[in-house]
């Protein structure tokens, strides 16, 4: 795949404003923010979209999803709610083709989305 944005910014040729990191995940606010807490989780690894996952991905994936869990209890959401949306191709909206878990909350999120 093509180099995006986010592949900068997991390997630090970006700034961003980081809240976790670790071999294999990066955690930064979104800089478009639709809620008062909107977070993107990356895997540092360059997937372009949910359509280009493998099955050796499985780990990493559940890894997005516990550093989503505990990144909102450390921004104090855990309790009142947030949500977790992967936007895959352009009907959803995606516009950053390398993967990313959004972490929403802070204020009530309308059921369906958009
Ligand atoms: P999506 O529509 O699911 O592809 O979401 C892409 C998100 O990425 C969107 O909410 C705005 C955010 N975004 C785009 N460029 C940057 C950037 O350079 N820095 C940060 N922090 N967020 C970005």
């Amino acid at each position: 795949m093509t180099d995006t944005i986010f592949g900068r910014i997991a390997r630090g040729e970006q700034a961003a404003d980081l809240l976790y990191e670790d071999e294999d995940v990066v955690a930064f606010r979104d800089i478009n923010p639709q809620a008062p807490i909107h977070i993107l989780v990356i895997p540092r690894k360059p997937i372009a979209t949910l359509n280009a996952l493998e099955p050796q991905d499985a780990e990493l994936i559940g890894k997005l999803f516990l550093a989503a869990a505990r990144i909102a209890a450390q921004e104090g959401i855990a309790e009142r709610g947030y949500r977790t949306v992967i936007n895959c191709n352009a009907e959803a909206g995606q516009t950053v083709f390398h993967l990313h878990l959004h972490l929403l909350g802070g204020r009530p999120l309308q059921w369906p989305p958009g």
